[in-house]
């Protein structure tokens, strides 16, 4: 795009708006205007941004009656259902964090590092896929391009912060002896809940399901076997992720690992002699996927075991969104 683009971003006092604007300021994100635009709760609030202080407006059908390039969407799937399309068709591209778009056929899901390609497919809507699967497709991508995936076991160790400010609030006075239980059904201080979103008939929880049909929409093959756990802990930020995979063609540990260490977006920390390996503190606040405990599984033939950590708000959300944004400043 040669002229800088005009910026809206939805959503902008939850959790990770208020991410979108550190990443769009951190990275220097180009922009000629920025609408910060929220519910009619929110709307009135005045948040500084970049030494200017901008006052929240109102969502309405009318926000895209100004020129707005891009939308960046965190306001949840109902809003998004709604609002995506009518800013679409005002001519924003719209990049929604929300699963309401995840699915749907014309609409890209996108992980920067995993299925760039896909972004210039969009007709007005690009989805940002769940947080607990973007991390693990910036990991199971380079595996599955060198020796093809077969199966994956996915077991999820979820942060509060994935459950947005009421969740962070919930661990904070649970720890303090004050089990609020506002965002969980039960105590999450000391505990571990197998249950993230809420329980489908299959006895699968919905948050199990996004991370098994958003693995075969990103990584393009509905062959792979897919099952999943997913966990709230009682941990603030940073997803991790124990991975189980099989894979079709045998590998060699050291190449594996060397062609993880090379992968874009990825760190490899994995000393176990120095007690080194991927921590939610250490990744919170960081871009990367990090990954270690990387060994093979001898239950199996071509069997290998991942443990990675992401900041779920950053990569998992915002920071995704953004790289989404850049790409689309290419072609635009
Ligand atoms: O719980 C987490 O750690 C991640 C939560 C994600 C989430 C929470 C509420 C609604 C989503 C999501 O991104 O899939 C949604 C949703 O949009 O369905």
């Amino acid at each position: 795009m040669k002229r800088k683009p005009n910026l809206a971003v939805v959503g902008a006092t939850g959790l990770v708006g208020g991410t979108f604007l550190k990443v769009l300021a951190e990275r220097n994100f180009p922009y000629e205007q920025l609408y910060l635009m929220a519910s009619a709760n929110s709307a009135g609030s005045k948040i500084e941004f970049q030494g200017r202080e901008y006052t929240v407006e109102e969502l309405t059908e009318h926000s895209f009656d100004k020129p707005v390039d891009i939308a960046l969407f965190s306001a949840g799937g109902g809003t998004s259902e709604k609002f995506s399309p009518i800013a679409a068709k005002k001519g924003a591209v719209v990049v929604d964090n929300s699963s309401a778009w995840r699915m749907d056929a014309n609409v890209p899901l996108v992980v920067p590092e995993v299925n760039p390609q896909e972004i210039a497919k969009h007709k007005g809507i690009i989805a940002n896929p769940n947080c607990s699967t973007i991390q693990a497709m910036v990991a199971l991508k380079p595996l599955h391009d060198r020796y093809g995936i077969k199966r994956i076991v996915y077991s999820t160790y979820q942060a509060v912060s994935g459950t947005g400010l009421k969740g962070i609030r919930d661990l904070e006075e649970g720890l303090k002896g004050n089990d609020l239980k506002i965002a969980y059904p039960h105590a999450i201080a000391g505990n571990c809940l197998p249950h993230i979103d809420v329980f489908l008939e299959n006895g699968y929880t919905k948050e199990e399901m996004k991370m098994i049909n958003e693995t075969h929409k990103i990584l393009d093959d509905d062959r792979i076997a897919v099952t999943a756990t997913t966990v709230r802990v009682p941990v603030f930020d940073s997803h991790s992720e124990s991975i189980n995979v099989e894979l079709e063609k045998p590998f060699e540990l050291a190449e594996l690992r060397a062609l993880l260490a090379a992968s874009p977006g990825l760190v490899v920390v994995d000393d176990p002699a120095k007690n080194e390996y991927p921590l939610a503190r250490d990744a919170a606040g960081r871009d990367e996927v990090f990954v270690g405990r990387i060994r093979r599984d001898f239950s199996v033939e071509n069997g290998v075991n991942l443990w990675v950590v992401a900041d779920n708000i950053r990569k998992g959300a915002a920071t995704n969104a953004v790289q989404i944004a850049e790409k689309l400043l290419e072609i635009l």
